[in-house]
């Protein structure tokens, strides 16, 4: 019987130039399985591999239509320093951490941990905590530089939305795994990582119609004394996250266009 060849079995899937990997429709399915373990043996590929499971194609112009349509939709986002303390579903929060959570990372080891906050009592002691750090940040420490590039976004030391908003997000970056047994596992890279996960996260929230602020207070070793987290974690940022006052505003800013931001080579 013939059968047309899966995506997993297409040329296109496999990278290494020197694979003498070739497919012809009609080359029976078992044939092209055996094929591509013979391949996949050269390759040393672990035998526990599977095949891409939910891997989708679109057409092209679907293709097309799907990019601008995610584009148009991602750059509504912007970020929001006035929050209204309306509740939010927890259940919207799993998810986007559960989006965030499938990120690339350095060899899988997912150097990650969310505490999520809605304790209006542990929110103040943050908004504390963050204060004091801005404090100082903004009237001690901060280069003349950055105090004037800050300007235009009209930041300053009080940070109310730190108690108003439902939920404070902290992600911590482990900066190594402790096994059960109390052994050290290296981790790779780990702000890269965190990195790409916050991005995603961000994204899924903003896709699910909320809200957030990307809180970064210098120094954060307050976060690991007041969420009781470990000495291999260090706090990333902090996500207020929630829905925008209803008289929210925010700065009339632009973001760079194609041209100034990529290179086609
Ligand atoms: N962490 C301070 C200052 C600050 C720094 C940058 I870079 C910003 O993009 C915004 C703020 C604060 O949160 O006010």
């Amino acid at each position: 019987m013939l059968i047309s060849t899966p995506h997993w079995l297409q040329k296109s899937s496999l990278k290494s130039k020197k694979e003498k990997f070739t497919i012809t429709p009609k080359t029976p399915i078992l044939l092209q399985v055996k094929q591509k373990i013979e391949v996949l043996t050269k390759q040393n590929m672990p035998s526990n591999f599977i095949p891409l499971p939910d891997y989708r194609e679109y057409p092209t112009d679907e293709m097309k239509k799907r990019s601008t349509d995610f584009y148009e939709e991602i750059k509504r986002r912007r970020t929001i320093r006035d929050f209204s303390d309306r509740a939010v579903p927890v259940e919207v929060i799993e998810d986007a951490i559960k989006a965030a959570g499938t990120a690339p990372n350095g060899a899988n080891l997912q150097p990650w941990h969310f505490v999520v906050v809605s304790n209006p009592a542990v929110k103040k002691k943050i908004r504390a905590e963050a204060e004091k750090a801005e404090e100082e940040f903004y009237h001690e420490k901060a280069p003349e530089e950055w105090l004037e590039v800050l300007e235009p976004l009209g930041t300053d030391e009080h940070k109310p939305y730190l108690e108003t908003a439902p939920y404070l997000i902290v992600i911590f970056s482990k900066n190594y795994g402790v096994t059960e047994s109390g052994e050290k596992i290296q981790h790779y890279y780990v702000k890269e990582s965190v990195g790409i996960a916050t991005g995603m996260w961000i994204t899924a929230l903003h896709h699910s119609g909320l809200a957030t602020l990307t809180h970064t207070p210098n120094p954060m070793k307050f976060l690991n004394d007041i969420l009781d987290r470990p000495s291999n974690e260090r706090a990333y940022l902090i996500l207020v996250t929630g829905y925008p006052a209803e008289d929210a505003r925010v700065p009339d800013i632009t973001k760079k266009s194609l041209k100034e931001i990529a290179t086609f080579v």
